[in-house]
């Protein structure tokens, strides 16, 4: 990944400027120039005394003046105004080229795994090019020198903005912790290459929406790395007015408690200056615009942060201002929510867990206003190496692989947290609403017909998909779609039932409760008859049932009240005929010596159509006794 060692000569956009004077000017500059500092030129052009005042008017500083050229030293503003006056530069080119004057801007050979500024953007580049269906480049805008901050959010439907808890992780807010940024594209990595390969991660992808920037002070970065020897820049690259000193501490430029106690300082000299105001650095600014973009209707999206530093193998919770553990700014279950989920990720990954300030107090920090100001649980990961050996802030490229990784269970048992952090102190009933029971939507009650096909769309929301759907009480000949809850099929039998439809997930019920009237088709499916008919000894007699206009087949539950008077009914054998002949017995010489009949028999003739002519059947098998059929009543469809 490293490039070439080469004196990098941009030409500086001089805009009007450059049509006044021509081409011919050039000025190209050193890069350098462009970062904010200075840079040598030949002025050429001025003559008198009022043209050289009116130079160093721009706050350029001449060198000395040879010749009628001034030599100057001058930043880039300076430069733009001084071709503003007509006049032309030309770049003076360095006589030594020393090391610290070569832009390199890039990692030496020795840790050529790690990703500057360049390299970053194109791994994101990558990621989204490779899992496009899941992956999409953002960016929060700038930083100060111009460098766009870019991120990558991961969902399943990545473009669209849907209703699912959103996390945002986010590192090298501190230019020189490089293993940060890493960490940042491990995560991005792994939840797309594993995305439909692991579940875990395949779940969190499809419910969550991750939002990863690696490099929120690539200023930083790139100045740390520029002259291929590390530096050992933590702030970011702006300015200090009425000072030589660069840069603000960007995690102490935070809102909230901001510059309160004693937990950064106010000299532009020191590592933890805080800046003239909070939020005066572009690259705090950013991310602060970011995150409160994430309010839908009043409502922060984004439930859980991490800002990822290194080092010391920490893993700190809000807040970092003050000692106390809990406060107007902090509940009892806020500060134990923070403590158990922060310990449950140290198990994972072997960190210490604690509160920021147990490790010094430091004011105007990231995890202070996300959790104050926007109710993000927000922590602040310190990665590899511990305390002590390691290389400090610049392990190995060695150590990039295994640190990540190691970091791999933490992040991902955070982003389950994301839709309900108190689930880590079992209130989540408290405070985050009913546990997760579907609300099944009530069809209200349902009728229909025998023999015509129905279906029943049901809907369920809340709880976790997906649903398991049942039903109780379905009317026969109906069945539910155990995943869709379509019910479906042809009810077969008149009458009414209390049916119960439930939809489950993850082991929580809802249900909803109707009845389902089933009627008959047209005409009727019931007929008597009540004409005696004579049993003479060993005969076969009928008596017929015409049934019409009742459409479709008999039921499974046809009924058949039978009565006959007689002497001895262990003679009689007695059946019931379909139109089309099919018999089915009812009872066969059974009863013994009792006489009457008066009995009413179930029958399934749910494959005989109910239209037509149906008989019942008396066979008497023996002699002497004698009698006849009094009446009988078929019901095809009770
Ligand atoms: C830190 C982080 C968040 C709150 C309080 C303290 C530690 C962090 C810092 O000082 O900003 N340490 S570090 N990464 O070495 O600078
Ligand atoms: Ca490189
Ligand atoms: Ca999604
Ligand atoms: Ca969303
Ligand atoms: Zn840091
Ligand atoms: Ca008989």
């Amino acid at each position: 990944m490293r490039r070439q060692v080469a004196l990098v000569i941009t030409a500086l956009a001089v805009g009007a400027a450059m049509v006044l004077n021509g081409p011919a000017t050039g000025a190209p500059v050193n890069p350098e120039a462009d970062l904010g500092t200075s840079a040598q030129y030949r002025v050429i052009g001025p003559k008198t005394f009022a043209d050289r005042n009116a130079v160093a008017r721009t706050g350029a500083a001449i060198d000395f003046s040879e010749h009628g050229v001034l030599h100057i030293t001058a930043t880039k503003a300076e430069a733009k105004q001084i071709l503003a006056l007509g006049f032309k530069l030309d770049l003076v080119p360095l006589p030594e080229v020393s090391t610290s004057d070569v832009v390199i801007n890039d990692f030496p050979s020795a840790d050529a795994l790690y990703h500057n500024y360049a390299e970053t953007n194109a791994e994101l580049n990558q990621i989204v090019a490779d899992h496009s269906n899941i992956a999409q480049l953002f960016n929060i805008g700038t930083s100060y020198e111009g460098r766009t901050i870019y991120g990558v959010k991961i969902s399943d439907n990545v473009a669209t903005d849907e209703n699912e808890p959103e996390i945002l992780f986010n590192a090298n807010q501190h230019a020189r912790e490089h293993l940060t940024a890493e960490q940042a594209l491990y995560l991005a990595n792994i939840l797309t290459n594993e995305y439909g390969s692991t579940t875990q991660i395949t779940n969190l992808v499809n419910s969550r929406e991750f939002w990863i920037i690696p490099m929120v002070n690539p200023d930083g970065v790139e100045y740390d790395i520029a002259t291929g020897s590390y530096r050992s820049w933590r702030k970011n690259r702006q300015p200090n007015a009425g000072s030589s000193n660069v840069g603000t501490d960007l995690n102490r430029n935070w809102a909230y408690q901001w510059g309160c106690c004693g937990g950064s300082s106010g000299s532009t000299g020191s590592e933890t200056y805080r800046g003239p105001s909070a939020f005066s650095a572009p690259e705090t600014q950013r991310i602060r615009d970011f995150v409160l973009s994430r309010r839908v209707g009043g409502v922060q999206q984004i439930k859980v942060n991490v800002d990822i530093h290194s080092y010391s193998e920490l893993i700190l919770w809000p807040y970092g201002y003050k000692t106390a553990d809990t406060g107007s700014d902090m509940t009892a279950d806020q500060r134990n929510t923070f403590a158990t989920i922060g310990q449950q990720m140290a198990n994972t990954n072997n960190y210490t867990p604690e509160q920021a300030s147990d490790l010094y107090i430091a004011d105007g920090v990231i995890i202070d206003w996300m959790f104050n100001n926007q109710g993000i649980f927000s922590y602040t990961f310190e990665l590899y190496p511990g305390q002590f050996g390691g290389g400090g802030f610049y392990p190995p490229d060695e150590q990039i692989a295994p640190q990540t990784q190691r970091n791999r269970s933490a992040f991902l048992m955070l982003s389950e947290y994301a839709d309900c952090v108190y689930r880590a102190i079992g209130k989540e009933s408290q405070y985050c609403g009913a546990p997760g029971a579907p609300v099944v939507a009530n069809p209200g009650n349902q009728s229909s017909t025998v023999g015509t096909a129905v279906t029943l769309n049901n809907s369920a929301s809340g709880g976790t998909p997906p649903y398991t759907w049942s039903a109780t009480g379905l009317p026969a000949g109906l069945s539910i779609n155990s995943s869709t809850g379509q019910v479906t099929g042809t009810p077969t039998t008149a009458g009414t039932s209390n049916v119960t439809i439930t939809a489950t997930g993850a082991g929580l019920s809802g249900s909803a409760s109707f009845t389902w009237t089933v009627n008959a088709v047209g005409g009727t499916c019931t007929g008597t008859n009540a004409t005696d008919v004579s049993i003479p000894d060993n005969t076969t007699v009928y008596s017929n049932i015409t049934i019409s206009g009742c459409a479709g087949n008999a039921a499974t539950n046809a009924t058949v009240e039978v009565h006959i008077v007689h002497t001895y009914r262990g003679d009689l054998v007695v059946s019931l005929m379909a139109p089309d002949g099919s018999a089915y017995v009812l009872l066969n010489r059974s009863g013994g010596s009792a006489d009457n009949i008066d009995q009413t028999f179930t029958v399934n003739v749910s494959s005989e159509v109910a239209n037509g002519t149906w008989r019942l059947r008396v066979q008497d098998a023996a002699s002497i006794d004698t009698g006849y059929i009094n009446s009988w009543t078929l019901n095809l469809r009770p």
